[in-house]
């Protein structure tokens, strides 16, 4: 009955078409009871103004979440491009020191080629030295003395010797004293001061000195002051000014 209610709200000239229809019917057939048994929505009076639509109810409580939807997973796509390269990363902390390694081995050095060359080289050597010996200097034990043949100050002396990896002559006993005097016989200086206390000789190490053989009223420190040493032609030692010069005598390992 609603669908036909709405539908004469909608369209009223059409109900009062069927109203009159039906009461046309009424009066050509049957009485108006009967045609009230048989048809209800029509009633026999005149009919009454069709209300407005209600308004739209309340929203309803919210419903469940749904299950997931069955439709099937596409496949994975490929591989996307290669990003641009990174910022290079801050040095690592140096390693641990490794374990010291083998002793290397020098193919040369174990034939015997070379062991004969090493051994004609150091006899070469030898007599080389006996001859610079010979010519030049004097050997006293393991040392030898040699002189430049050249008068500086001693510390001139100092450098000279230490130049050609020596050092100045310091005789330890009377041998090596009567070394250096055969090397200088007019004289030169030794490597012995006392500089740093007066009256206390030492050597250019800070050692003092155990071997003397001063002459006669020696040292006296004369005038302004005697700092240094030189031997004398006899092989006597005198204190003398630093700046004075003397024979250049050095002394080296043998
Ligand atoms: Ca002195
Ligand atoms: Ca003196």
């Amino acid at each position: 009955m609603l669908p036909l209610v709405r539908t004469m709200s909608l369209f009223p000239s059409l109900s009062l078409l069927l109203l009159s229809m039906a009461t046309a019917s009424c009066s050509e057939t049957e009485s108006c009871d009967n045609v009230q048994k048989t048809c209800p929505v029509i009633t026999c009076g005149s009919p009454g103004i069709n209300g407005f639509p209600g308004k739209d109810g309340r929203d309803g409580a919210k419903g469940e979440k749904g299950e997931p939807g069955q439709g099937l997973r596409g496949l994975q796509g490929p591989p996307g491009k290669l990003g641009p390269q990174g910022i290079p990363g801050p040095p690592g902390l140096p390693g641990t020191v490794g374990q010291k390694g083998d002793p290397g081995k020098c193919p040369d050095c174990d034939n015997g080629l070379a062991a004969s060359e090493r051994k004609a080289l150091r006899s070469e050597l030898d007599r080389m030295k006996n001859w610079l010996i010979f010519s030049l200097g004097k050997q006293v034990g393991k040392k030898v003395f040699l002189t430049s043949g050249e008068k500086m100050t001693f510390d001139k002396v100092k450098a000279l010797c230490a130049q050609f990896q020596g050092s100045m002559a310091t005789p330890l006993n009377e041998e090596e004293n009567k070394a250096i005097q055969n090397v200088a016989p007019e004289g030169a200086f030794l490597g012995i001061t006392d500089t740093q206390t007066e009256g206390h000789f030492v050597d250019l190490t800070g050692r003092a000195v155990t071997y003397q053989n001063w002459n006669n009223n020696e040292p006296n420190d004369a005038g302004s002051g005697e700092d240094c040493v030189i031997i004398l032609t006899d092989g006597t030692w005198n204190d003398v000014t630093c700046s004075s010069s003397s024979l250049a005598v050095c002394e080296f390992p043998v």
